[in-house]
Formats: C-alpha cells, structure tokens, sequence
C-alpha cells in the first residue's frame, strides 16, 4: 500500500503572486499530488484527475490510518477550476468496490452529480469515469464520496475521500497576502453508547417500553486539519501586517465544529463560497459538516498561537493547527475567543423575501432505533422512501421550512442548487446563499431557492450517520 505522498501537513499557502499567474482548470497546490493535466487511458486530454485508492495517512504518531483517498493523499489535493469554464474529469478507481464522487455546492445535471439516489453515474471497481463539467458558481466548493458507509465505518466520508475544491471567480476582487486552504476530517471512527442526555430525551419522548436497545453514536480516536492533529503537521507561518485569506472546510462525517483563533478575529466574506451581503468580524467561526467559511484575518498580534476548535477536548484530540509569525517561536499562547459569536444572520441583509410558489414544510424527527441501536430519522412522519420523490416545477421558487424536533444539530444540504436563509429562528435575513444550514436543536430555519435544475435533486442531512438511517428525501424538477 503507497504511504500517503503528501508532503506533510503543508497548508497549501499560496502567495498573491501565484494566484494571479495559477494555471486554470486543475492547477495543483503546495499540499500534494498535483492534479495537472494528465493524458488517460484512451489518450484524451483530462483536465482533472481523481484517481481513489488506498493510502496510509500519518495523523500523528501511534495514528496512523489505513484508509481511501483521492491521488494518494488526504485530504486530495487542492483543486482550482475557473467559473464558467469546462473540464474533463477522469476519476479512475482502485479499489475493489465501485464509489460515487459528488461535486458538492455545484450545480451540474443528476448524472454527474455523483450519487446514487439521483441515478448519478457510478465508478465502477477497478475501472474508470469520464465526464465534463462546468462549473458555474465560484468560491469554496468540496469534493467528496457520497456512498452510504451504514455499519462500515471505512466508507463514504469517514474515510480520505475529500478534497477542497476552489472555482475561480470570473474576476478577483481579493485584497490579501496570503491564502490558506483548511480542511478538517476526524479519524479512527468508532461505535459508542449514545450519551445520556440524547438517551434520556429519547426515552421521556418515547417512553421506555418502546424505545429499545440503547443509540450508538460515532466517536473518534483523532482529529486533523489538512491531515495532521495539532503539533505534528507544518504551522502556518505568517508575518505581521499580512491579511491573509482563510478558507476553511469541515469535511468530517459527523461532527459540527467551532472554531477560533485567540489574539485575532475573522472578517467571514463568504459562506459556502458565495460572498456575504455584510462581511462582518467575528471571534469564532462555527461550520456544521460540509460548510465552508472564507475569513480575512488580519495578522497584528505577533506570537505563536493555535488556530483550532474551542473546546479543549476536541482541539487536545488533534483539531487545530499553529499560526506562527516570523521570528516567534516556542508554545503556543492560550486566550479565549474575542469578539462576536456565529450567526448567520450577522452576516445577512433584511429584506423581505418574495413570496414562493409553494412552501414545503420539513419536519425532522427521530424514531426508535432497529434492534442493532441505530437510531432512524424522518422528514415529516417518513424514513427515506426512494420511490416517492417530491415534484418540483421548473422555474419555480419553493420555500423549505425545517422545523427540528430534536435537541440535534442538523447540517442539512440541498444538492445542485443554492437557497437563500430567509428565516433563522424566527429572525428575517436575505441575502446569505448557501448549500448547507446548520439547524440547531429545536430551531425553525426558513430557505429559499428557484427549482432551475432539472430532474432528482437529494436532499438530506450531512451528518454521514443520520444520512444512512433514513434521514434523505428526493426531489424531483420537472
Ligand atoms: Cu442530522
């Protein structure tokens, strides 16, 4: 089995000079196997190459995983298309099971869409795909595998399998010195006892008699950023006075994190990829899995410092990475997070919204779990059904209304489609596009969006564990 090429925990740093000379469609980054253009196996020119398969990732050390990933390292490397313009995508598959790879915030037809709910093409074991495919929106965008893992552990996104992707857009307004690329993914999954508190709500809202064999939820043995757990990877290294331009990725299975960086705060230019109506300073940033946050920080506070999750449990199991400035060195400086807390609705303007053609109400709830204590989700009374897609009309605008029944986050997604959060918990915002919300326990999020692509569009929760147990519905735009 190849030891994962990665050049080690290297952050993809890329200075402005070499963004504005990058190559178009498939320039490769610092952090690992390049992705340029490559000839396939029939001879025609792909401009971008995935090719899955297995790789040892050296999280830290006593950690390090056996798992599958994209052109031999984890996360992939970096990938930069350019908006509006069409690539050639070969993804050639190594392994000994056929994958589905989906292109998540782009909205590219079913078939290419890389799932298997939506009839998307497959990659078959041990052989190849080609496609094209334009990308139409710019900004932060993500590449991941989108088969169902259920019991396995080792598939779909617990495994390596993802891969920041970032589409140029047309024209550049940035102003920094810097730009970084962040993902964060959690190792070494494992099976536990749902904790008690999620065990006591369960049973008060079911009752004992019914409820069954105690929930599992997923815990891990390690945390990394760009592959590495905090302290085994490259910093950061920065100097004082620079903007530099983060753009961070939460590409875990299952876990919502919260971010910050003590002594500094973020100004979030854009979410998903699509810039903000109001760019606001924040302390901590908050990514349910699958979002992504761009953040200018300014760097004016010389030290060493860790940029990495707020709870000490999580960032000691490896979520963080050092932030160095020139000349500093030795450990890291400890503060708490400065300034605003997350909400979105910070970042949103107010209009009104114009009225939908339909509002589709989204009920999520949980019902006891099957004798092998897997819980099971449902939208509005029903686990997924794929046979009964929900029809659309094309062209029409939908309001989706998720009403959450449960003390869980959600990190809900749309596929193929952006919406606009018009509603947060009773609170009016426009303006903020998205793919994925974050609903929090008990929350009520209102989103719009126009039906413009055609045919099965999924929706479903990000959460890899609340996804395999039913918590998915089909769209379908006709
Ligand atoms: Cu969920």
């Amino acid at each position: 089995m190849p030891r994962s090429s990665c050049e080690s925990g290297k952050h993809m740093e890329i200075t402005r000079r070499d963004f504005l000379s990058g190559v178009a469609a498939g320039a490769g980054s610092l952090l690992c196997g390049r992705i340029g253009t490559v000839t396939s196996s029939k001879g025609e020119r792909a401009d971008v190459t995935l090719r899955i398969g297995r790789v040892q990732v050296d999280v830290a050390p006593g950690h390090t995983v056996s798992t599958v990933a994209y052109n031999g390292c984890a996360p992939g490397p970096l990938i930069r298309l350019r908006q509006g313009v069409p690539v050639a995508v070969e993804i050639l598959n190594d392994t000994s099971t056929p994958e589905y790879v989906h292109w998540h915030g782009f909205p590219v037809p079913a078939d290419i869409d890389g799932t298997e709910e939506e009839r998307s093409l497959v990659v078959p074991a041990r052989r190849h795909l080609r496609y094209r495919m334009t990308p139409a929106e710019s900004g932060s965008r993500y590449v991941h595998s989108h088969v169902m893992a259920m019991r396995d552990l080792t598939k779909g996104v617990y495994s390596g399998q993802f891969g920041f992707v970032y589409v140029e857009p047309k024209s550049d307004p940035g102003n920094y010195d810097q730009e970084v690329f962040l993902a964060t993914h959690e190792w070494e999954p494992f099976f536990i006892d749902a904790d008690e508190d999620s065990m006591a709500a369960a049973v008060e809202k079911f009752g004992e008699t019914d409820w069954g064999p105690p929930m599992v939820e997923v815990a891990y043995g390690v945390r990394s950023i760009n592959g590495k757990a905090l302290g085994h990877g490259e910093p950061i290294r920065v100097k004082e006075g620079q903007r530099v331009l983060f753009h961070i990725l939460n590409a875990s299975a299952t876990e919502n994190i919260e971010l910050s960086l003590p002594g500094h705060q973020f100004l979030v230019i854009a979410l998903d990829g699509n810039p903000v109506p109001r760019p606001r300073m924040v302390g901590t940033l908050e990514l349910g899995v699958a979002e992504r946050v761009d953040a200018v920080v300014d760097m004016k506070n010389p030290g060493v410092w860790i940029l990495g999750s707020t709870d000490d449990d999580v960032r000691g199991s490896g979520l963080g990475v050092l932030v160095e400035y020139e000349r500093k060195s030795g450990t890291a400086k400890q503060r708490g997070p400065q300034g605003m807390g997350w909400d979105y609705t910070l970042f949103g303007a107010s209009r009104a919204a114009a009225a939908p053609d339909e509002t589709i109400p989204m009920i999520i709830d949980r019902i006891p779990p099957d004798a092998g204590g897997f819980e099971r989700w449902t939208i509005n009374g029903k686990n997924y059904d794929p046979d009964e897609p929900k029809i659309l009309r094309k062209g029409g605008r939908y309001r989706l209304v998720f009403d959450n029944r449960t003390a869980d986050a959600h990190p809900l997604h749309l596929h193929r489609n952006t919406f606009e959060l018009t509603n947060i918990n009773g609170k009016r915002t426009s303006g903020v596009r998205k793919d994925v919300v974050l609903v929090k326990g008990y929350q009520t999020v209102e989103v719009d969006f126009m039906a413009r692509q055609e045919g099965l569009t999924l929706f479903h929760c990000h959460n890899q564990l609340h996804m395999d147990t039913g918590f998915k519905t089909l769209l379908d735009v006709a």
